[in-house]
């Protein structure tokens, strides 16, 4: 088994490992997990980072002092082991107050104390050196129609971005804000429900440089969409900052199950992507692999643990076996056969014109569609069954 090192960049959420278990049927199976064993469990299984909301780290209506103990005994943790928090989060979603919504709620009370909320963890986020703020709006939404106007809600989540985004520019921070989409669940429909929808959304911000995406294996699986390149087109726009690892099965409600314990061939196309997806074949991001998971509700402490582990193991497996699938000298020639490496020349030649085009013969009155395709299939089924058999370890 690969042995999970620092350099590695994998980082928790304190919420995933803190999972009690606890359903919309049934109570907690787990005690609570504290911050300081969290950490240094973290640090003795290889994770380099610990990512948390406010509410993971002190309760929801904690008094001042209440709140600087945990963040005094979370920077002692961090100081005796040497982890990091690559990323902070807010919650505004648990609290009875946000049931329709934090920075979209129709109650304008809500809205300012949903900003300030925000902003006061962003300044320890700043504070602890994250260079990343999540934004998962998963009450961002409704479950009917004309209860929402839709596009004053999106109207009132830029305001609220472009607040932050000159909140930090004037302060100097060194911190991107990564929005996190999701279809449904806890809300009947989500605002920015997938990477699409976000990327479009950003482009109407005042600073949509400071503005990606923190896009969820599972999120987008939920909303039947391939994570993988859905991956591709955020790294194709600059826009992925951060991202959630885990595994769905399938369009149903929300699974976080460990990383690969879903759709393994997507997730080996993941790795592949982000490991070897680069220009010149190294990695195409450079920023933490972050799980968010939730330990299932069968397991103990002990299962914890084990499924922490589980989230790392699996990634360096997948990313040594992605290595010999570019190795292997039959799918490089499996690559050129299925003309993978022609989609990156240009459509038309240096200097071409439409005028060119449309004066060339060969490209379309001679140009004999039937008999080119006759006798040059792709051969995408048998570079898909090499990729089966690396990922399955028979290569
Ligand atoms: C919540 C959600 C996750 C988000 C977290 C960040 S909280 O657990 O289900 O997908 O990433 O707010
Ligand atoms: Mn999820
Ligand atoms: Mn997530
Ligand atoms: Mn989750």
């Amino acid at each position: 088994m690969p042995i999970p090192s620092r350099d590695d960049k994998f980082s928790f959420g304190l919420w995933t490992i803190g999972y009690n278990g606890a359903d919309p049927f049934g109570g907690p199976t787990r005690a609570p997990l504290d911050v300081v064993h969290a950490v240094e469990k973290l640090a003795e299984l290889g994770a380099y980072g610990l990512t948390f909301h406010d509410d993971d780290l002190y309760a929801f209506g904690s008094t001042d002092a209440e709140r600087d103990t945990q963040i005094g005994r979370l920077k002692q943790a961090l100081s005796d082991t040497g982890l990091i928090v690559p990323m902070v989060t807010t919650n505004l979603f648990s609290a009875p107050v946000f049931k329709d919504g934090g920075f979209t709620s129709n109650d304008r009370g809500v809205r300012r104390y949903a900003m300030r909320k925000a902003m006061r963890q962003l300044e320890l986020g700043v504070e602890l050196g994250a260079k990343t703020f999540v934004m998962w709006g998963g009450r961002e939404g409704a479950e009917y129609d004309a209860a929402k106007d839709i596009r004053s809600a999106l109207e009132r989540y830029r305001e609220a971005l472009n607040v932050f985004g000159d909140y930090v520019t004037d302060k100097g921070y060194d911190i991107r804000f990564a929005i996190e989409p999701k279809p449904n669940e806890p809300r009947g429909d989500i605002l920015l429900p997938t990477v699409g929808h976000a990327m479009a959304f950003i482009e109407t911000l005042e600073r949509p440089e400071l503005f990606g995406l923190n896009p969820e294996v599972g999120h987008e699986q939920m909303a039947g969409l391939n994570f993988a390149a859905g991956i591709a087109q955020t790294l194709y726009q600059g826009k992925l900052f951060h991202i959630d690892l885990n595994g769905q099965r399938g369009i149903k409600y929300d699974q976080d199950l460990v990383f690969g314990h879903g759709d393994l061939h997507n997730a080996f196309a993941l790795v592949d992507l982000l490991e070897n997806g680069g220009p010149n074949g190294g990695p195409s991001y450079d920023g933490p692999r972050h799980f968010d998971y939730k330990p299932s509700r069968t397991e103990d402490e002990t299962g914890v643990w084990d499924s922490a582990a589980a989230n790392m193991n699996t990634y360096l497996l997948l990313k040594e076996r992605a290595a010999a699938f570019r190795a292997d000298p039959e799918v490089q020639e499996a690559l050129s056969a299925a003309r993978v490496p022609e989609l990156a020349v240009p459509t038309l030649s240096v200097g071409e014109s439409y005028d060119d085009l449309l004066a060339d013969r060969a490209s379309f009155e001679d140009f004999d569609t039937d008999s080119y395709f006759n006798g040059k299939g792709f051969g995408f089924v048998r570079l898909q069954q090499l990729a089966t058999e690396h990922l399955m370890g028979a290569r």
